[in-house]
């Protein structure tokens, strides 16, 4: 008995010396002196022991726990002088490491696509303008010679705050605005939020618009021809043809579609397009009634204006065969990353 005490404290003592972290230290607490360790076991047995031998095996056993305890505590600061070493180390600063660079980010594409389309109208003369993402009755319809209850007026879609308050339904809502300012010639560029009540796969419910507004006097449809095919040029490159499709807006006369050839089939017609053309916006020469409604005579000045969706236009030239338009706006990095 008294010989496997003796190799008890010896396995313990040993145990105690190799260890190195507080883990370690209590594992060889328990495994000695807890509830079930080994040394406690054998204080319980004592009891069994015949009582001529009790008093000196009890005595060493209570001596080789103290001799445990001890061997532990020493333990003990020995861990949380490494531990402290440790740290110590991880703490130093190399003074001489290079630093450490934020992660860059970037524009977003929509942000990027806004100016370099602000950019090529500038090389054509045309100022950027921003008008209001809530707008009025007068603004959005009525002065673009759509009376309230016309039916022209379904195709905007439109978020209504109050009867006469609306959230701009499209860029078009800046050219009263414009030609109130009363300085002669226009020529706007306004790029600016739209909103409509429109969420699928090619729709957005709020989307960018661009709005080209020129007015001066003699404006003829050859110019807007010649903007729109140096855009086409710019922002497309320059083999990409436009085409104007006779089309109708209560504010413009005469009125287009505007396609530009298809990129993926080369203007031959595939699935992606309308017979080798596609859609880039509206275009037209302003509507008398709409000068009058900005205060210009239509007798002496005449223009053209246009609005084309931003978010289109981009995807038509990074040729994104997007399934679904809504990505641009879910904020999924690996999605963004990539523009
Ligand atoms: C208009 O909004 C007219 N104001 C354009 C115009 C301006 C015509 C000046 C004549 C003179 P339309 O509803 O077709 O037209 O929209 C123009 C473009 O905006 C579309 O071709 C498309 O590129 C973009 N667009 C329209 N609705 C959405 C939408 N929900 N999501 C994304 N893009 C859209």
């Amino acid at each position: 008995m008294e010989e496997q005490l003796k190799e008890l404290k010896k396995e313990a003592l040993e145990e105690i010396a190799t260890v190195s972290d507080f883990n370690q230290l209590e594992a060889a607490r328990i495994k000695y002196l807890g509830r079930k360790g080994k040394l406690t076991a054998f204080l319980r047995t004592l009891g069994n022991l015949p009582a001529s031998e009790r008093p000196r095996l009890g005595r060493l056993a209570n001596q080789i726990k103290e001799e445990i305890e001890k061997a532990l505590q020493e333990a003990s600061l020995k861990t949380q002088k490494i531990a402290s070493e440790l740290k110590g180390k991880k703490d130093l600063i190399d003074v001489t490491q290079p630093g450490l660079r934020e992660p860059l980010g970037h524009l977003h594409l929509v942000t990027q696509a806004i100016f370099e389309i602000e950019r090529i109208f500038s090389q054509l003369g045309f100022y950027r303008v921003r008008y209001p993402e809530v707008e009025t009755d007068w603004y959005a319809f009525e002065s673009l010679n759509m009376p309230p209850n016309h039916p022209a007026r379904d195709e905007w879609e439109t978020f209504f705050i109050t009867p006469q308050i609306v959230l701009t339904p499209h860029t078009s809502s800046g050219q009263v605005r414009e030609m109130e300012k009363g300085k002669l010639p226009i020529k706007m560029i306004n790029l600016s939020k739209c909103y409509r009540r429109q969420s699928d796969v090619s729709h957005l419910p709020m989307f960018h618009q661009f709005e080209g507004l020129y007015i001066d006097k003699k404006v003829s449809i050859t110019q807007l021809k010649g903007v729109f095919d140096y855009f086409a040029h710019e922002f497309f490159g320059p083999e990409r043809k436009i085409r104007l499709r006779p089309f109708h807006f209560r504010f413009t006369e005469p009125s287009f579609e505007v396609d530009i050839d298809c990129s993926l089939c080369k203007g031959r017609g595939c699935r992606f397009c309308k017979a080798g053309w596609v859609e880039l916006g509206g275009a037209g020469m302003v509507h008398p009634e709409v000068l009058r409604a900005g205060g210009i005579n239509p007798e002496e000045y005449s223009g053209f204006a246009f609005g084309w969706g931003v978010e289109r236009v981009y995807m038509m030239r990074s040729h994104l065969k997007l399934p679904d338009i809504r990505l641009i706006y879910k904020n999924d990095l690996r999605f963004l990353k990539q523009f």
